[in-house]
């Protein structure tokens, strides 16, 4: 009989966004639970639910050890009845039926294949799912009517599910910097997205571009999708230019959702393979059949251009992660009556915005100590 004494509590504040979260995450079978039913959540339209369920995983990978008993759990923010249910039943069983009968089932199964094409959303898929398709054969077979970006995913479904590697992505930085520089000399090139907090890998790499004069950034993405092109990099791409001014439903810095208005571009790169570029020898049979016809591999990438005087917030709101932005958001609206944004800071009581030229910056006027992208993977 053990005492709860000899228990280790823990204890940490409630928002993502004032927690220190490394990639050490010691919780990782009850996190992979809880976000498996989150990702079900979001699959079935349940945004408030799979936010619950993300907020409660994200407390459990900020704790220093790993949970043994739920009595370690007491008093923890964010652990509603439902995520405390699924967690008790894996302490206890090793397992929750909830999620195993989850991973089992056809409807997650086929949400999760037909969503892991780009460029298809929960409503499509959703669609399709109701009009018999269940996996990738049924939609080449079916032919329901697919966009350039969905043709584009499922041609190369393999590839973009396939993890990027950091050393994969340091070649992509270095592509995007060649052509950044081309195109704009004294423009600066950052990497954001998971990368910049550390992670080893992702599932595409993001770049915020910027260029030290104010205005001298406008039109960079369409002149950095040309060089791309005209250097055959590109196998999709679609821009995106900016439409920050022209917001009339919500003044600058007021945004009602997390979508931003930044001049943009979603991309698939032809990464070269890095043995091909080496030693002239191919494998032939040993990689797969789509392997021995193409020396490259299908990559997403991410470009987004901010003006200078918006940096710092485009910065912090594309380093992510998407849960720990959503709890910052949610923290300057509740507990400092501010509007957070990735253009921009406003303060809603003295009515003005608030100028920031660092994410140190932003964090002070938010009253919070700073985190560093390393320790905001929550
Ligand atoms: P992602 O690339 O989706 O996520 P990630 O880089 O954290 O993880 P992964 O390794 O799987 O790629 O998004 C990066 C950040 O960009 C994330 O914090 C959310 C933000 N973002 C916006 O602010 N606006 C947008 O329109 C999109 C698509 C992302
Ligand atoms: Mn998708
Ligand atoms: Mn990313
Ligand atoms: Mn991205």
């Amino acid at each position: 009989q053990r005492s709860e004494a000899e228990f280790v509590t823990f204890s940490v504040p409630s928002y993502a966004c004032q927690r220190r979260t490394t990639l050490n995450n010691r919780n990782a079978v009850l996190t992979d639970a809880l976000s498996l039913l989150a990702d079900n959540a979001e699959l079935t339209g349940d945004e408030g639910r799979g936010v619950a369920f993300r907020r409660a995983a994200a407390v459990l990978k900020a704790l220093p050890k790993p949970v043994t008993d739920a009595t370690q759990l007491r008093g923890l923010p964010c652990l509603g009845e439902h995520s405390l249910r699924v967690i008790n039943d894996i302490l206890e069983d090793g397992a929750s039926n909830e999620v195993e009968s989850t991973k089992r089932s056809e409807r997650y199964k086929a949400l999760k294949v037909l969503t892991g094409v780009f460029g298809v959303g929960v409503k499509t898929a959703d669609r399709w799912i109701r009009a018999g398709i269940r996996d990738l054969h049924g939609l080449q077979d079916s032919g329901p009517a697919l966009n350039r970006a969905q043709q584009a995913g499922l041609q190369h479904y393999d590839d973009l599910n396939q993890p990027v590697t950091k050393a994969e992505a340091d070649a992509i930085a270095e592509i995007v910097e060649r052509a950044v520089a081309s195109v704009s000399p004294g423009a600066q090139t950052t990497l954001i997205g998971g990368f910049r907090r550390g992670k080893p890998t992702g599932h595409d790499v993001d770049f915020l571009i910027t260029h030290p004069e104010e205005g001298r950034e406008e039109g960079l993405v369409p002149k950095v999708v040309s060089w791309l092109e005209s250097e055959g990099i590109l196998f999709y791409q679609k821009t995106t230019r900016n439409s920050y001014l022209e917001g009339k439903e919500s003044g600058p810095g007021r945004p009602s959702s997390s979508m931003d208005r930044f001049e943009r571009c979603f991309s698939i790169f032809k990464l070269p393979k890095e043995e091909k570029r080496g030693a002239g020898q191919t494998h032939g049979a040993a990689c797969g059949p789509e392997a021995g016809h193409k020396p490259w591999r299908a990559v997403r990438v991410d470009l987004v251009v901010s003006p200078v005087s918006q940096f710092a917030f485009a910065l912090l709101g594309w380093t992510g992660s998407k849960l720990f932005e959503r709890e910052l958001r949610r923290w300057a609206g509740h507990e400092k009556a501010m509007s957070l944004s990735s253009h921009a800071l406003y303060d809603n009581k003295q009515r003005r915005y608030l100028r920031a030229t660092s994410e140190e910056e932003i964090f002070a006027h938010l009253g919070l100590e700073f985190i560093p992208p390393s320790e905001r993977n929550a």
